[in-house]
C-alpha cells in the first residue's frame, strides 16, 4: 500500500472530477485531498476549498496534509481565456509558479501538469503535428502551457523536481461539464442529441480537431504517472492522441443510435481558435516512453456516452 499523500488542485473541474475519483480508488479515498475554489456539491472523501494563487494557503494545505504527490488541474481554459487574457494568464502562471516553488521547498515527489494542444499555432504542421514542432500560438491559454510546460522543464532540470506532463487533446466524458474551452461542443452534443433536443455548433461542420474519451485521458495521466523515472524522456510535455474527428462526424456517429438528431451550425469566436490548433498529433513519443495506447475511437465512445447519459437523462431504449 502506497504511503502517498495527494492533493489535487481544480478537483471540480471536467477532469479534476473524474480523475479525484481514479486516485481515490488507486490510493484510498483518506489519502487523496480534493481542492478547489468552487465548493464541491457532494464530496466523496477529503475536500477543501483552496485558492491555488493564494501561494501561502496552499503551503499551509501541502504542510498540513503531509502531502507528497500534486496534481494541479486548475486553470482558465481557450475561450474562457480569450473573454478575459489578463485573468486566464494571472491564474494559469501565479496557480503554477505556486505550485513548483511550494513542492520544490516542501520536498513533494510527483508532480502533474496538464498541457494541451493549444501550445501548437498556426504555423505548426496540422496533421500528425510532432513533438517537437514550433509552439507559436495565438490564444493567451496556449501561451500560458507554453510557459508552463518550459517552467516544468525548468524545475526538472534546475531542481530534479520530477513533474510530467501530456498536452491533452479535446477531452470527452459523461462525469462532468467542460469548462470554457474550445472542443466543448464534443461533450454538449451528447447531452442535446439524449435529451432529444436539436444542438446549435459553434464550429463549423468540417472542423477536425483531436480528441480523447475521458477514460482514455484518466488511464493516460495514471499510466504516465507510475511509469519508472527513466522511462520519461520529455520533460516539458508528451503530445497524447486519441481519435480525431469534426462536428459533422461526431453528429453522424449519434445519428447511427439516435437519426432524428438534428445539429446546426453556427460558428463564433471560437472557430478562430480551432483553425490555429492541429487536426491530428503524433504521439509516437509516448508510445515509445511508456507504452502508451489509446482505447476509444469515434464510434466505440458514442456508444459509451449515449449509454451512460441515456441512463442519466432516463432514455432507456439507448441506455
Ligand atoms: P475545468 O475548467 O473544467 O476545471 C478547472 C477547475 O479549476 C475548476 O473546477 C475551477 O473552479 C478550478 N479553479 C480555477 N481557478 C482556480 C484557482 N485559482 N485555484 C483552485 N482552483 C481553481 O478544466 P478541465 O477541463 O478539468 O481541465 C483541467 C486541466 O486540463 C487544465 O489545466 C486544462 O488546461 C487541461 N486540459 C483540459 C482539456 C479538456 O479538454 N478538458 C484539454 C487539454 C488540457
Ligand atoms: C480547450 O478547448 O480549451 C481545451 C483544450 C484542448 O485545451 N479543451
Amino acid at each position: 500500500m502506497s504511503s502517498d499523500n495527494i492533493l489535487v488542485i481544480g478537483a471540480n473541474g471536467q477532469i479534476g472530477a473524474v480523475l479525484t475519483e481514479a486516485l481515490r480508488e488507486a490510493y484510498g479515498a483518506d489519502r487523496v485531498l480534493a481542492t478547489d475554489i468552487r465548493a464541491a456539491e457532494a464530496p466523496a472523501g477529503p475536500f477543501e476549498i483552496l485558492d491555488a494563487c493564494n501561494g501561502a494557503a496552499l503551503d499551509e494545505v501541502v504542510r498540513r496534509w503531509r502531502i507528497t504527490q500534486i496534481y494541479h488541474l486548475a486553470a482558465i481554459l481557450s475561450a474562457r481565456g480569450e473573454e478575459n487574457p489578463m485573468w486566464a494568464w494571472d491564474v494559469n502562471m501565479t496557480s503554477w509558479l505556486n505550485v513548483l516553488k511550494v513542492s520544490r521547498e516542501r520536498s513533494i515527489t510527483k508532480v502533474y501538469y496538464p498541457s494541451s494542444i493549444a501550445v501548437f499555432g498556426p504555423d505548426a504542421p496540422k496533421e500528425n503535428t510532432p513533438q517537437d514542432a514550433a509552439l507559436v500560438p495565438t490564444t493567451v491559454y496556449g501561451i500560458s502551457k507554453v510557459a508552463g510546460e518550459n517552467w516544468a522543464n525548468y524545475y526538472y532540470h534546475k531542481y530534479g523536481l520530477d513533474v510530467r506532463s501530456l498536452r491533452y487533446p479535446g477531452i470527452i466524458g459523461y462525469q462532468s461539464e467542460p469548462g470554457g474551452g474550445t472542443t466543448d461542443y464534443a461533450v454538449h452534443i451528447y447531452h442535446y442529441a439524449v435529451q432529444g433536443k436539436p444542438y446549435e455548433c459553434f464550429l463549423q461542420a468540417d472542423t477536425a480537431l483531436p480528441m480523447l474519451y475521458m477514460p482514455d485521458a484518466i488511464r493516460a495521466t495514471l499510466e504516465l504517472m507510475n511509469a519508472p523515472a527513466e522511462k520519461i524522456s520529455v520533460r516539458t510535455s508528451y503530445n497524447l492522441a486519441g481519435m480525431t474527428f469534426t462536428p459533422a462526424q461526431v453528429a453522424a456517429s449519434i445519428q447511427k443510435y439516435l437519426p432524428e438528431f438534428q445539429v446546426s451550425y453556427r460558428p463564433d469566436y471560437r472557430q478562430n481558435i480551432a483553425n490555429s490548433w492541429p487536426k491530428s498529433i503524433d504521439d509516437s513519443c509516448a508510445r515509445r516512453d511508456w507504452g502508451w495506447k489509446h482505447q476509444y475511437d469515434l464510434d466505440d465512445m458514442t456508444r459509451d456516452m449515449l449509454q451512460h447519459l441515456g441512463e442519466r437523462y432516463g432514455r432507456k431504449e439507448i441506455s
